[in-house]
């Protein structure tokens, strides 16, 4: 990931971010059995693959007439349950909470970076602990994952028709035992983390605030039809119900073979590295033409339920009540499965269709788009919470909520901490690192994300 910022008089006056790597998964899925997709799609990244396996799952249930039995549903929600709390975990401690307190001297908290730690000694020493603790809480979400999903990252159980997996005793009180762990963790230590983080750096609650409008496309559908997050739409305030047909992608500063702005079952996906205005391989997902914030902030705001506000320490807050209450329906979702009933049913209506899959993944909402001709991929079409969140500039110039947020951030510190801390608070998918181009001195800064 890439981040070019202008800054005037120590303010950011805009910003362009880019993602240096190319995907490629659409042409890779075309003329392969529709049955492999979760094996695919879920290789599209390590720290939301479960999410994949069942947005594509869905997409193709949908495509070939498949339905799920209710033990598939919730053994599905039990294995993306417990791979939103690994991520949640992993994120706030590993990847935002740096930015806010100062570990020992020791990799990977070497080198720091310097500025505006307002922590004691004491306090520091505290949350180095909770730091390591969260290592092994989260491996207990994997370990969970693991019990329904065979394995984590990549489960296999995620098929078309549901999960492969038996429910039985054992597996539910495996399962519980991890969950325990990662609630009292949440609970007790967490929630009074990122209130104390809200409390030492409260201007980050508001700083770093997106463009006002927001996107759930729903998730973790339940038996009976509901889901645990309701999907809709916000824009300035104004709720409104969640349309496909609303959404478009478009590739005008993206490095693609250029098309208009397109509904993704149009779209098709032709890399083109000499676009004069490209700068990056991100596309730009629109909904009526607005850029959306996506992920915990936004189900929030969605939802209707409690934001303490709109920037960085406020997108932390949400995530982490976020954990709470998945590891909380993850409790009920235990008690909801039937030892012994059937979990997966590969029964299919006809060999040809076309399917969409909608879920929330941990950084927002995903979807999958499929054609299927005698159980063949024809045409694959992925829009990732990412995407939405750091899309490249549209055919009017409207930025993505990501290069929005850091417009008229004031900078006081070198390697651009306040920059940092903003743009880490969306939970970017771009592994490794942000690299900071100082244009006037000519030097990039390598700083983690
Ligand atoms: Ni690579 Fe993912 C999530 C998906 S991309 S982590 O959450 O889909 O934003």
């Amino acid at each position: 990931m890439l981040v070019e910022a202008h800054l005037e008089n120590g303010v950011i006056q805009d910003a362009l971010i880019a993602d240096t790597l190319y995907r490629g998964f659409e042409q890779i899925l075309e003329g392969r059995s529709a049955f492999d997709m979760p094996y695919y799609t879920q290789r599209i990244c390590g720290i939301c693959s479960s999410l994949h396996g069942v947005a594509s799952s869905f997409a193709v249930e949908q495509a070939l007439g498949m339905t799920v039995p209710p033990n598939g549903l919730i053994l599905r929600n039990l294995i993306m349950g417990s791979d939103f709390l690994q991520n949640h975990l992993r994120h706030f401690y590993l990847m935002s909470m740096p930015d806010y307190f100062k570990g020992p001297d020791i990799p990977p908290f070497t080198p720091h970076l310097e500025g505006d730690i307002r922590l004691t000694p004491q306090e520091d020493q505290r949350l180095t602990e909770h730091y390591f603790n969260s290592i092994e809480i989260s491996r207990n979400a994997h370990a969970a994952f693991g019990v329904f999903g065979g394995k984590a990252p990549h489960g296999h159980g995620i098929v078309p028709g549901g999960c492969t997996m038996h429910v039985d005793a054992d597996k539910i009180n495996r399962y519980r035992g991890y969950l325990i762990t990662i609630l009292e963790f949440i609970n007790n230590v967490m929630i009074p983390d990122v209130e104390f983080l809200a409390e030492r750096y409260p201007e980050y609650v508001y700083l770093g605030k997106g463009n006002g409008n927001f996107l759930s496309v729903g998730g973790f559908t339940q038996p009976d039809g509901s889901t645990l997050f309701p999907h809709g739409i916000v824009l300035q305030d104004n709720h409104h119900p969640f349309e496909d047909r609303f959404i478009t992608e478009e590739v005008t500063t993206a490095w693609y073979e250029q098309t208009g702005p397109i509904h993704p079952w149009q779209e098709k996906t032709v890399p083109d590295k000499n676009q004069p205005q490209g700068y990056t391989w991100i596309k730009a997902p629109r909904y009526q033409g607005h850029a959306l914030e996506v992920g915990p902030l936004a189900r929030a705001v969605v939802a209707k339920e409690k934001i303490i506000g709109y920037g960085a320490i406020g997108r932390h807050w949400s995530r982490v009540m976020e954990a709470k209450k998945i590891a909380e329906a993850a409790m009920i979702w235990l008690e909801r499965l039937v030892p012994g009933a059937e979990t997966i049913n590969t029964k299919v209506e006809q060999e040809s269709g076309m399917g969409i899959g909608y879920v929330e993944a941990m950084r927002g909402s995903l979807g999958h788009w499929v054609k299927i001709t005698k159980g063949r991929v024809d045409h694959y079409q992925i829009i990732t919470p990412s995407t939405w969140n750091y899309s490249s500039r549209d055919e009017k110039g409207n930025c993505s909520v990501g290069e929005f947020s850091i417009r008229g951030l004031k900078i006081e510190h070198p390697e651009l901490k306040e920059a940092g801390r903003v743009i880490r608070s969306f939970d970017p998918c771009f592994s490794c690192s942000v690299h900071l181009i100082d244009g006037e001195r000519l030097r990039t800064l390598n700083v983690r994300v």
